[in-house]
């Protein structure tokens, strides 16, 4: 009895030490997530407009002058286009890919949005909305292949997946050159893209100790250790400065 009664404490401290172990609770989503901002200190770069004489119809569809989305500064001292995401502690945890296309679209010959997030397996449509022709230049990292295709004027969207995690995949136009936007590949839903308030928010994600990363195009890249407790909202704020 004795003997039988040790057996179940070892079984019973094993499936402790299991748990313990591991480092995400795969159980559905408890409105768990992760807020912040992304800061900027110092002197904003000058930006210089972008010019499109090389192709007149794109100049045409524009009204004014337009700036560059790399080095922009939200009017708050935030950062807009910052890829926020987890890049470890997620484990053996697997999310399936929802079946809904993310979207880029080329209107003004500008890619909107400049920064977007995907996850593996994930479609993505490219759509064009101007009467020039523009070449979809996806440039090949970690594991996902280079490729470019010519989409004329009225065509219908050009869509693909991607089969790696990469953060980030630049996108080109060869016609264009300064069309330029960057897709981050995920493997979770885990993300999310500052925008004009240079906030995010991370929704349902599973408690457990994780790595945020933070992506952007002129500043750099930072990381924090966050922990994400069941039925919180886990904060994690960064700060960039200026390129000395
Ligand atoms: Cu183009």
């Amino acid at each position: 009895m004795k003997r039988f009664g040790m057996a179940i404490m070892t079984v019973a401290a094993l499936l402790v030490a299991a748990s313990f172990g591991a480092r995400v609770n795969a159980g559905p989503a408890d409105g768990s997530s992760i807020s912040g901002k992304i800061y900027f200190k110092g002197k904003a770069p000058e930006l210089r407009p972008i010019s499109m004489d090389k192709d007149p119809v794109c100049a045409s569809e524009q009204s004014g002058t337009v700036l560059p989305e790399d080095g922009r500064v939200n009017a708050n001292g935030t950062l807009p286009n910052a890829f926020v995401y987890i890049s470890k502690g997620t484990g053996n945890l697997t999310v399936k890919a929802p079946p809904n296309s993310v979207t880029l679209t080329q209107r003004g010959c500008i890619y909107q949005p400049h920064v977007l997030g995907v996850q593996v397996g994930q479609p993505l449509q490219v759509v064009t909305v101007d009467p020039t022709a523009h070449n979809i230049h996806v440039s090949a990292n970690k594991g996902n292949r280079d490729w470019n295709v010519t989409q004329q004027p009225g065509t219908t969207s050009v869509n693909t997946k991607f089969s790696q995690p990469a953060v980030m995949i630049p996108v080109h136009c060869n016609i264009h050159p300064w069309m330029e936007a960057f897709i981050g590949v995920v493997a979770n839903p885990y993300f999310a893209v500052t925008g004009d308030d240079g906030s995010f928010t991370i929704k349902n994600v599973p408690p457990g100790d994780y790595t945020l990363s933070v992506w952007t195009s002129t500043f750099g890249t930072q990381e924090h250790a966050v922990t994400v407790r069941a039925g919180e909202s886990a904060s994690a704020d960064f700060t960039f400065t200026a390129a000395q």
